[in-house]
């Protein structure tokens, strides 16, 4: 091979404070996993030298222990963008250790190449396979790679062995043209293929390869316990009800899922339906459920951007490749979530929340308004430009102290205008086409828990007019009960106005 083999030490050493450095994957997936944790004892040793060392870091989404957690334990970001999930990052971004911005994970690229993120002076590139031309086979997730190793000045590669060269093939990398040239995405189904399987890149620019061995270390699930159950039984239920009314095409339409065990939850529910149909999806991460539904011959087709599956479920693909060859396509961000083509192909997107209000907002961000939680991810981008936006979450959490339907939400990241429906343990909230007060009734009689059903029905009951009935001095009345008494059952409005 023509490029400098370096450990990842070596290359760790390169890596200076202050400079940026874009990574590629998506999710643990297709991330690095051995410079960055080189750069964390870098970034130590410097601090123990009493002299500054923090670097920008940009990825395709979250990333994984390997990467987010050494980071942030070494206090090395100065900023970080466009999406993280990891406790000690999440500590520093509350904490104001770390800048983060929080972006829609379609707009990142789009923006790294106009310019106002400032100059990416490294990619690091996760690879199966590399030859001198600098024509790369990508590891299991997309993300921003495209973007990041075309604006870097120089690139590392990570070569990992556990990626089987036979992943060639299963990318679909693409780059738009850029205001005002942009031309239409030409995907006009889930499985249309519009770009090439290899990412090509200036070899001019590698610095150095590092060799590597390891699985993507996805952690695995817990078992759905009785709420995600629950809800994605109505989740599937609203779905068969659509379908048998008509409302949704007989072929079917393309789903996207969020991630987690709700999700999860959801997709195995999904495969266990006689009623609907198998379908394809068009989606950002594909988890452990998607690969059995796929085997099952339920899923036909899984457009994605990452495979975010845990060790085993990668050794299953890898062990049997060919089969999920023409079934799984990784894309880059910007076109897993590409908004034009989730509006054209009808996307069902389906996204969890932390909470959402009376009239149909949601919150999927910040806990009781204020502390970070992960980032708005691809939620945004699907929820705005599909065929139908679902969320869920269960009705209320930590044991019934915080109900997850409250007044109003403490941060907006969803509005009313884009929510058509609301699923919690207790039923389903259609929102399409009612009015605000409409609304309000739809979600206390079906999603909210009983024991706050009276409280929120005071709520509506305080007198204000208007067409959205918010009364503005009492709408935080449950997060404040919260704070003060630790259970937002003893909300009281009567103390605010
Ligand atoms: O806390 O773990 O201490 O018990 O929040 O809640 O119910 O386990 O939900 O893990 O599915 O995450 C919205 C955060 C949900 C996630 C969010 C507490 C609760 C628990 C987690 P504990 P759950 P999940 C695809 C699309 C935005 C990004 C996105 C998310 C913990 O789905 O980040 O959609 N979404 N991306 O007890 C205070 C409330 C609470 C609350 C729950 N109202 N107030 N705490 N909790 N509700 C992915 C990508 O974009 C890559």
């Amino acid at each position: 091979m023509a490029f400098n083999i370096l450990t990842a030490q070596e290359a760790a050493e390169m890596i200076n404070n202050g400079d940026t450095v874009g990574l590629s994957g998506f999710t643990a997936p297709g991330t690095p996993k051995f410079i960055t944790e080189a750069i964390a004892e870098k970034a130590v040793r410097e601090h123990e030298a009493g002299r500054p060392f923090k670097i920008n870091l940009f990825t395709g989404a979250s990333t994984s222990d390997h990467v987010d957690g050494v980071m942030s334990r070494a206090n090395a970001y100065n900023m970080r963008a466009p999406y993280q999930n990891v406790p000690d990052l999440r500590k520093r971004i509350n904490a104001h250790d770390c800048h983060y911005f929080d972006r829609h994970l379609s707009e990142m690229a789009q923006e790294v190449r106009y310019g106002t993120y400032g100059e990416i002076d490294y990619a690091i590139i996760e690879a199966a396979d590399i030859n001198d031309k600098g024509e790369i086979v990508l590891g299991c997730g997309l993300g921003n790679t495209p973007t990041y190793a075309k604006m870097a000045k120089k690139i590392f590669i990570e070569l990992n062995d556990k990626l089987p060269k036979s992943l060639l093939g299963m990318h679909d990398v693409y780059l738009p043209l850029d205001p005002p040239y942009r031309r239409e995405i030409p995907i006009y189904a889930a499985n249309d293929r519009i770009g090439s399987p290899i990412l090509k890149v200036d070899p001019a620019k590698i610095v150095g390869v590092v060799h590597t061995s390891s699985y993507d270390c996805v952690k695995p699930f817990t078992a759905p316990d009785e709420v995600s159950k629950q809800i994605g039984s109505n989740v599937v239920r609203f779905l068969v009800g659509e379908y048998k009314a008509g409302r949704l095409p007989k072929e079917f339409l393309p789903l996207q899922s969020g991630v987690g065990n709700v999700a999860n939850a959801v997709l195995y529910d999904l495969g266990e339906s006689k009623e609907l149909p198998p379908f394809m999806m068009y989606t950002e991460v594909i988890q452990d459920a998607v690969l059995e539904l796929l085997m099952k011959g339920k899923c036909t087709f899984a457009s994605t951007c990452s495979m975010t599956f845990t060790d085993k479920t990668e050794e299953t693909l890898f062990g049997d490749i060919k089969f999920f060859h023409d079934k799984i396509l990784m894309r880059p961000a910007e076109i897993s979530n590409n908004p034009e083509v989730i509006r054209r192909i009808g996307v069902i997107a389906m996204n969890t929340a932390l909470e959402a209000d009376l009239f149909g907002s949601v919150n999927s961000t910040h806990v009781l308004g204020t502390r970070m939680m992960n980032g708005i991810g691809g939620s945004g981008d699907f929820t705005r430009n599909a065929y139908l936006s679902i969320f869920s979450c269960p009705s209320v959490s930590k044991g019934g102290l915080i109900s997850n339907i409250v007044p109003m939400v403490a941060h907006p990241d969803h509005s009313e205008h884009s929510v058509d429906i609301l699923v919690t343990d207790q039923g389903i909230a259609d929102l399409r086409h009612k009015d605000p007060v409409e609304r309000a009734y739809e979600i206390i009689n079906n999603c909210a828990h009983p024991d706050y059903r009276p409280l929120l029905l005071d709520y509506l009951n305080l007198g204000t007019q208007g067409q959205t009935p918010h009364t503005l001095k009492a709408a935080f009345a449950f997060h404040n009960a919260f704070s003060e008494t630790g259970d937002m059952r003893n909300a009281d409005y009567a103390k605010y106005m």
